[in-house]
């Protein structure tokens, strides 16, 4: 065992942060420390919060993050920045307003850029989950926009998903609805100091009872992966209705209640025998993406860029098969 990972384990804030920035590099050194550190983690509740650009995501990261401090809590965060590129003065704002929990021992705050990451944004971004957890923290919050797949992906790594909406979003309910609103196990309306609140926040309930509430058991996909045994076994009875709660995050207004249901949903997830299936679900995640990045770089390492590209030029001309181009990669592969 590394000595990083020792003193990962103690709490030691500049080993946690090395090993980090290792694993943001993708240092082998890295995967390593992850892998031994596995077993020390399971414990943190784990937070996604998702929502569209400048919906308020951070500054009510920030204040939850505040109140769960007041009730003992330690914290981690993880914000994610937008894909899109990200002005100095915005870095800056969030800065500032993450200024009154840093010197806070129970606080660690770590951001990761996706803009020129090429892929495995959702892997990193579990390795660091887990190092926080590994080191102790109780809570860990995930800061996403709520875009792509990508985001998708980070917030099925979470246990509780916080999905925030702003008031005044029209038309555009219909589009929400098709995607992220499936994730979310609470709500937030934020902004709400702003005209057309009461309507957004009608139109969410509205949705929720036509067809999404209450939510069965096993909703992030896991149960179509486990056979009826298995789910019969875990005992999950309870349902989890999906709150919409109002907030002005700007003046930490309904910050409460909104931590009372993360509280809650983490309770309910624990009875409902939930929890596991959703550790489940992540466990599943984390093998598949490292699987498909370990066939990658084997792919990398055994077939030449140039032949791999030709083959792709070979199926675009209709001279072979997508299927006999992908035999033939798996055949160099394995030579
Ligand atoms: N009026 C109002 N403004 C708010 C509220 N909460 C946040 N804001 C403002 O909305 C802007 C965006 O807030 P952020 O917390 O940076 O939003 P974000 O979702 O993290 O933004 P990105 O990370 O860039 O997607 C800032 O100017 C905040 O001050 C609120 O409750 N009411
Ligand atoms: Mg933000």
């Amino acid at each position: 065992v590394q000595p990083s990972v020792d003193q990962v384990k103690l709490g030691n804030r500049r080993a946690i942060a090395r090993l980090m920035t290792q694993v943001e590099n993708d240092e082998a050194a890295a995967h390593e420390a992850i892998a031994s550190l596995h077993s020390a983690t399971g414990r943190a509740h784990i937070i996604g919060v998702t929502g569209p650009p400048g919906s308020g995501k951070s500054t009510l990261v920030n204040e939850i993050a505040k109140r769960m401090r007041q009730l003992h809590l330690t914290v981690g965060i993880v914000a994610i920045d937008p894909s899109s590129p990200f002005t100095g003065g915005a870095l800056l704002g969030d800065r500032i307003r993450m200024r009154d929990l840093s010197g806070d021992d129970g606080i660690f705050i770590r951001s990761m850029a996706s803009r020129g990451r090429l892929g495995g944004l959702a892997r990193m971004t579990g390795s660091v989950v887990k190092i926080l957890d590994a080191a102790g923290y109780n809570t860990i919050l995930i800061e996403t926009v709520g875009a792509g797949q990508a985001e998708v992906d980070i917030a099925s790594a979470a246990h509780t998903t916080l999905v925030i909406e702003t008031p005044g979003m029209g038309d555009e309910i219909q589009t929400i609805k098709a995607g992220i609103l499936e994730i979310a196990d609470i709500l937030v309306v934020n902004k709400v100091d702003r005209p057309g609140s009461d309507r957004t926040v009608k139109a969410l309930r509205a949705m929720l009872h036509m067809g999404l509430a209450p939510k069965p058991t096993g909703h992030h996909g896991v149960d179509t992966n486990m056979d009826t045994k298995e789910r019969t076994n875990v005992k999950a009875q309870t349902t989890w209705e999906v709150a919409v709660l109002e907030t002005i995050a700007l003046e930490g207004k309904g910050i409460d209640t909104t931590v009372d249901a993360i509280l809650a949903h983490e309770t309910y997830l624990r009875e409902s025998g939930e929890w596991l299936l959703r550790e489940i679900s992540r466990s599943r995640l984390e093998v598949d993406q490292l699987l498909q990045a370990q066939f990658i770089s084997q792919l990398q390492a055994t077939v030449p860029e140039s032949e791999f590209k030709r083959l792709i030029v070979e199926v675009a001309k209709r001279e072979i098969d997508p299927y006999s181009a992908v035999n033939q990669l798996y055949r160099q592969m394995q030579m």
